[in-house]
């Protein structure tokens, strides 16, 4: 079998590159490799005219077939209705779904172009692997052109009941599109419940047992909760902390001793990010002994930023920090930092390791690997504490996270509490089972069971099997916590460290040797403690 996978964007490796670790794509170029494979998608690149055929590029085992788009196509498909009309629709969010009927012609066209160029580049026993909602309609569009093939789908975001989704305009015409795939994957079951309603319900499909049964087909519906490389952000973790790398001395470096809170999330409305923003000034005025103690450091990249909800976001992410800043900060401490721009994953990982809270609280979202990521990079020693939206995905997965409703503002300030106030046991209780979970199912289970499933190896009854718990990083006391952590140093602090450590064997369990070693004046040895610059 040769795999073929069909995304929105496809980036094509420069020659020699090395691939960076961890995330979706890496997996998807893994999965290539082993099967060897073709990749196509859009290239995220505008030409004048559209393209006529493409010639694949070959970088290993693996062909890239990318295409351009007209800038009217990019209009229509990407950003009118993929964007404007079913990322908020699926995100159950009606009142900002802005439907428009040359925009979902647009997206109609792309598809068709897709299925015409992908067609001449396909041999009989590949297995197609399709993702994502940019593409609802491209295996109906394949198969009216005569391939057999099998041909899966995975939705990345959440999928909302009938009732929502039948709200969009053509929503029977496509949703019925989708019984063209042989399998159908989603995050989590709700979402796998909610696209079977609405295929019964908007279509003339029945159910049969876990199948969606047409006259032409039967599709299988099933969940699949996406992961991350655990085990390879778990290290990443670990020595971009040693390395103490430059972005993450000087960002966390003005922290001093006190505590983090982390949020990552592109700049998204779906996020939540100005409610956590509120959230947490709520907590510093509920809990005024956390003043000067404790920040929010909120990274969030913009984008989308030519669709007009995104530009809104941007401006009153803004407004917030700057009124809780402006009414809560002192001369010497600012309570919340927004920082807009990507960073690479090693300076992430070493971002969540310091943070002693993980605050994921998104309004509604497929998954949520940030959560994955918090959990992965934290010291088993002195591990963090996540504070998860019950409408995230991967809360379906992570019961052990401080659960919230991030509608509710009261309660995401006093999680906020309950996590920095909780005791290292309980803190390592929770993260242990948080991350035999994310073990067992990480990115590397996650693609060869979809696979397994599509091509029939692992049967439809089985399907919906999870693997065991995976086994937890080995811990070794406070300090070995300290010396995984420390970054490299030069002779003289090693020494200087020696005569500290006789501070931390006397001192006892808890929060007591974070506090007697940021009274020996040394946070560069605590265990999550920013390095000095
Ligand atoms: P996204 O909506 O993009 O994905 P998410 O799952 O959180 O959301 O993934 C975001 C990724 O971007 C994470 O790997 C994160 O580390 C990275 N990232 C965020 N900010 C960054 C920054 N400033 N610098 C560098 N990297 C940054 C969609 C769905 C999710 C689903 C995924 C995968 O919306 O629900 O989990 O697909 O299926």
């Amino acid at each position: 079998m040769r795999l073929v996978v069909v995304s929105n964007r496809v980036t094509v490796p420069e020659k020699g590159e090395k691939v960076a670790a961890g995330g979706l794509a890496v997996a998807l170029r893994s999965a290539l490799e082993k099967h060897g494979g073709l990749w196509f998608g859009w290239s995220g690149a505008t030409a004048a005219e559209p393209a006529g055929e493409i010639t694949p590029q070959r970088h290993g085992k693996v062909s890239y077939a990318v295409i351009d788009l007209t800038e009217a196509e990019r209009q229509s498909y990407y950003l009118g209705f993929s964007n404007r009309a079913l990322w908020p629709l699926m995100h159950y969010r009606l009142g900002l779904t802005e439907f428009q009927r040359p925009d979902y012609a647009g997206y109609l066209a792309v598809n068709r172009r897709f299925a015409r160029l992908l067609v001449p580049l396909l041999q009989p026993d590949d297995v197609i692997w399709i993702h994502d909602y940019h593409l609802i309609p491209l295996a109906a569009e394949l198969r009216r052109r005569g391939v057999t093939n099998r041909i899966g789908y995975f939705h990345h975001i959440p999928w909302p009941p009938a009732e929502v989704f039948g709200a969009l305009p053509f929503s029977s015409t496509l949703i019925s599109s989708m019984t063209a795939y042989d399998l159908i994957g989603m995050q989590t079951q709700k979402d796998a419940d909610n696209i079977v309603d609405g295929l019964t319900k908007l279509t003339a499909a029945r159910r049969e047992e876990r199948f969606i049964v047409t006259q032409q087909r039967r599709t299988l519906v099933q969940a699949f909760p996406i992961g991350i490389d655990v085990e390879g952000f778990r290290k990443l973790a670990v020595s971009s902390v040693r390395a103490a790398t430059q972005p993450i001395r000087a960002t966390t470096g003005p922290l001093g001793g006190r505590k983090l809170v982390i949020g990552v999330d592109r700049l998204d409305y779906s996020k939540g990010i100005v409610q956590r923003l509120e959230a947490f000034g709520l907590f510093l005025r509920s809990h005024p002994e956390y003043r000067g103690d404790v920040g929010l450091l909120q990274i969030a990249p913009p984008s989308r930023s030519d669709v007009p909800e995104y530009a809104e976001l941007d401006r009153q992410s803004d407004e917030v920090a700057g009124r809780l800043n402006a009414a809560l900060g002192e001369f010497d401490w600012t309570p919340i930092r927004v920082v807009k721009k990507a960073y690479s994953r090693s300076a992430l990982a070493g971002f969540y390791r310091r943070a002693q809270v993980g605050l994921v609280t998104p309004m509604r979202d497929g998954m949520n690997l940030v959560a994955k990521e918090y959990v992965a990079a934290q010291n088993p020693d002195d591990p963090g504490v996540l504070v998860l939206s019950r409408f995230a995905g991967a809360a379906q997965q992570m019961g052990e996270a401080l659960i919230v409703n991030p509608y509710d503002t009261h309660e995401v300030a006093e999680a906020i509490r309950t996590a920095l106030a909780m005791p290292r046991q309980e803190r390592i209780r929770r993260f242990e089972r948080l991350y035999s979970v994310i073990a067992a199912t990480d990115i590397a289970w996650w693609t060869s069971r979809y696979l397994a499933v599509l091509t029939g190896k692992v049967p439809a009854e089985s399907a919906d099997e999870l693997p065991p718990p995976a086994r937890v990083p080995r811990r070794g006391g406070p300090r070995r916590a300290v010396a995984e952590d420390a970054p490299a140093e030069k002779p003289a602090a090693a020494s200087r460290r020696r005569s500290l450590r006789l501070v931390k064997d006397s001192a006892g369990e808890d929060e007591a040797p974070r506090r007697k070693f940021a009274q020996a004046g040394n946070p560069a040895l605590l265990p999550n403690a920013p390095t000095p610059r």
